[in-house]
């Protein structure tokens, strides 16, 4: 047996966390899932919460198992979704369970933090499409209800972060998950000092930024016997999901056009440099940190959200339906209702089902009469939010993209391709689904010096899997 070098992807997503295994042999990378686990979230009183003692237990879980399974594993990279943190006591203890971006302690903080900045200088600075989700408008309503937490705490520490602090005992910000916070400066790629101390954020919270590709730490002595995995090093990776899914776009046109599909849906371009217009801002763009220096300029656009909680309550009731029939009945149905899927009412409504139907109701528009009516008004309501997108990048490039790479979970459902493809008048590559996992786990390999950069990176994702292509129809 050819001795390889394993590196573990341990990606955690709104819906569950995995650990994955990966290696090179030839050129080519194999993987292997290790373990799956739920990831919840939690309500408790007037907040929502992520379980965050869970979660670790579970990762430890799959940490063990790949030790149980003989890999030799030589690194291990945290990627997560974006914006949410913990906060450290001056113990190096976690105060309390992270909040999810969807509690509802952000409604209007936007308008509130506007009174003190600018809002044009605080998008040529941080180049962030402002989103009350943002860590930027977290941070400022704990200080606006004077939260506790906030007062002791020392250190904040973003999920992928959380992670590995509680893995290695080092406390480090990487700069991908943290510029999702709206707290970085675009250009420096460090804190935006400015807009910290505009807003009277305690600057001690804010910690060494240290970029992808480098060692975080390597696992504490308990915990590298606890799971048998020894002293192995944790390494910064894209640890934000969707920089580490980029990272893996088997693409070489320029600038690589991208949509990274899942739960939410996240479309752009990968450029070198940030774009911080007023078209920029206007145009709801956003300049998160890539992996090799790269930016993601792109649009977050709520993705397959709709659908999966759709799904969701639909096995709760006992109708549990599968994607492989519901998709093809759905491809079949017209309806010619399109909702627009960003619409706060969208965000964490108690039923979705009522939420689509209700929104159709009062804007007169057809209100789907069965399930496959539902998907199909979700799916063409994506895409045609992926249009107006693409209009409005194109028109902040100097040429019009000529192609889309769709990436992610997301990009197994067919339809939305298609009707993707259709939409856009332009060709759809889907795949590789893994996108994130092998992002992770090839900047882990170039940081163990099997890979020299990102171009390379990107020839071994393209010769590990082949994209469909989806042509427009219409
Ligand atoms: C995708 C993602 C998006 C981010 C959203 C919320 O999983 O990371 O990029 O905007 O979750 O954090």
């Amino acid at each position: 047996d050819t001795h390889r070098n394993t590196y573990l992807a341990a990606d955690f997503g709104g819906g569950s966390g995995r650990i994955i295994a990966g290696s090179l042999l030839h050129g080519k990378l194999e993987l292997e899932e290790v373990h799956r686990f739920p990831n919840r979230q939690v309500k408790l009183g007037n907040h929502v919460y992520w379980d965050f003692p869970a979660l670790f237990e579970d990762m430890k879980t799959g940490l063990k198992q790949a030790a149980q399974r003989g890999y030799d594993v030589k690194g291990i990279g945290i990627d997560t979704w974006g914006v949410d943190f913990g906060l450290i006591d001056k113990d190096g203890n976690l105060l309390g369970n992270p909040v999810c971006y969807r509690d509802a302690r952000t409604d209007r903080m936007p308008t509130e933090v506007f009174k003190f900045l600018n809002e044009q200088q605080h998008y040529a600075d941080t180049g962030i499409q402002v989103m009350a989700i943002n860590t930027l408008f977290q941070l400022y309503s704990m200080k606006k209800s004077k939260d506790a937490q906030l007062d002791a705490a020392q250190r904040l520490l973003f999920m992928p972060d959380l992670f590995s602090y509680f893995l290695t005992g080092i406390a480090n910000n990487e700069y991908c998950i943290a510029s999702t916070s709206e707290l970085l400066d675009a250009r420096q790629r460090t804190w935006s000092l400015s807009t910290i101390r505009t807003l009277g954020l305690p600057e001690h919270l804010f910690g060494e930024i240290i970029y992808p590709g480098t060692i975080r730490g390597t696992l504490k002595e308990d915990i590298a016997q606890e799971t048998g995995l020894g002293s192995v090093d944790v390494i910064a990776v894209g640890s934000h999901d969707t920089a580490s899914a980029v990272a893996a776009v088997p693409a070489t046109e320029s600038p690589i056009a991208f949509l990274s599909s899942g739960t939410w849906s996240l479309l752009g371009v990968e450029v070198d440099e940030p774009i911080l217009t007023e078209e920029a801002r206007l145009a709801q763009f956003t300049n998160e940190g890539g992996v090799g220096g790269r930016i993601r300029f792109l649009q977050n656009i709520t993705g397959l959200w709709i659908l999966q909680r759709l799904m969701s309550e639909w096995k709760t009731r006992g109708e549990e339906q599968s994607y492989d029939t519901l998709i093809p009945q759905a491809a079949e149905a017209t309806i010619a209702s399109i909702i627009p899927v960003d619409d706060a009412l969208f965000m964490n409504p108690v039923n979705m089902e009522n939420a689509l139907m209700d929104y159709c109701r009062q804007h007169d528009l057809p209100v789907p009469q069965n399930k496959a009516e539902m998907v199909k008004c979700v799916l063409q309501s994506l895409a045609f939010k992926y249009k107006q997108a693409v209009e409005k990048l194109n028109r902040c490039l100097p040429s019009s993209i000529r192609q889309l790479n769709i990436i992610g979970g997301g990009s197994q459902n067919k339809l939305l391709n298609q009707l993707t493809a259709d939409t856009l008048g332009i060709p759809v590559y889907a795949g590789p689904v893994e996108a994130t996992a092998i992002g992770n786990i090839l900047t882990q390999a170039m940081a163990k010096g099997e890979i020299s950069d990102l171009h390379e990176l990107r020839e071994i994702v393209r010769h590990s899997i082949t994209p469909q292509v989806y042509h427009p129809k219409k």
